[in-house]
């Protein structure tokens, strides 16, 4: 499983009064906590900072390879000046992540070529024109057409993560399970990869953590490979050992015994 972490978004407060200041050490510590906590890629998301997305991008990234060497980068912005400039500020020794684009002409015509220049891995959400899926069947057919426009371009199938896009469960009791038929239905159109950003499932419940970290195991056991959450929230963590040793990918349970033995686990 690929470890996104998620916390340093600007639709936090505390993040987006960070990047106005240009507090370093906030931002910094951000990064390095969350890659302690077993993040491989640091998502970084400027959207909706009041200044200029493309100059806090550029300072967010510099800040955080001025510290980690080899950190990977996962460049949330759906504004394609903002990707670029990230992908040509970032000089780290690690691996970059385009967070996304969707079936939409416009927004693959514009970040698809960034892909392939920069050699970096692609986030594909499952809509088009057409707005939001809604069935397995929607998003399956929404990812069968993004995959073949981008490996006409040359894109490698191997670099794609397709999002198939979970809504809350609280307005909408469907989704959860038509996300999780989505998952096996994707991974079968060849080598591609699936993703999700975890906390939409629980939005508008109480005790939101309950439903992630179950949301989570059940996505990983439908062939889930990549998920965008904070690594640092133990009800996640503890979802994330318990299914890796229930799927023997974590062999007589030994990380599972260590992060209990470290107090990771609820
Ligand atoms: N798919 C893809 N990218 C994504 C998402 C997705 N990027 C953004 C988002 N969804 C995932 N990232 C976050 C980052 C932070 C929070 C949630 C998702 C977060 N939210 C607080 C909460 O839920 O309580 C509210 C904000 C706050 O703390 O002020 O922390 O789905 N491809």
């Amino acid at each position: 499983m690929l470890i996104i972490g998620e916390r340093i978004n600007s639709t936090k407060q505390k993040v987006q009064e960070a990047i106005k200041a240009r507090n370093a050490s906030f931002i910094i510590n951000q990064a390095v906590s969350q890659a302690g906590a077993g993040a491989d890629f640091i998502d970084v998301n400027c959207a909706v900072t009041s200044g200029d997305e493309i100059q806090d991008i550029d300072w967010v990234i510099s800040v955080i390879q001025s510290e980690m060497k080899d950190v990977s980068i996962c460049i949330d912005s759906p504004n394609y000046l903002a990707i670029d400039r990230a992908l040509k500020v970032y000089k780290a020794n690690g691996k970059l992540m385009i967070n996304s684009i969707t079936g939409e002409e416009a927004r693959i015509k514009n970040i698809l070529p960034l892909a392939l220049k920069y050699n970096a891995k692609l986030i594909a959400l499952t809509m088009d024109e057409n707005g939001m899926p809604d069935t397995a069947q929607d998003r399956f057919e929404a990812a069968r057409k993004i995959l073949e426009r981008v490996k006409n371009a040359g894109f490698k199938e191997e670099n794609i993560y397709f999002d198939s896009l979970i809504r809350p469960i609280s307005t909408e009791p469907k989704q959860a399970g038509e996300f999780l038929k989505s998952i096996p239905m994707i991974k079968s159109l060849g080598k591609v990869n699936t993703i999700c950003g975890l906390s939409n499932v629980s939005y508008g419940l109480p005790n939101r953590q309950t439903i992630n970290s179950a949301f989570l195991a059940m996505a990983i056991q439908a062939g889930l490979d990549a998920a965008i959450l904070d690594p640092l929230d133990s009800h996640v963590a503890s979802s994330i050992a318990a299914s890796r040793a229930l799927l023997c990918d974590d062999e007589y349970c030994t990380d599972y015994i260590k992060a209990f033995r470290e107090g990771k686990l609820i």
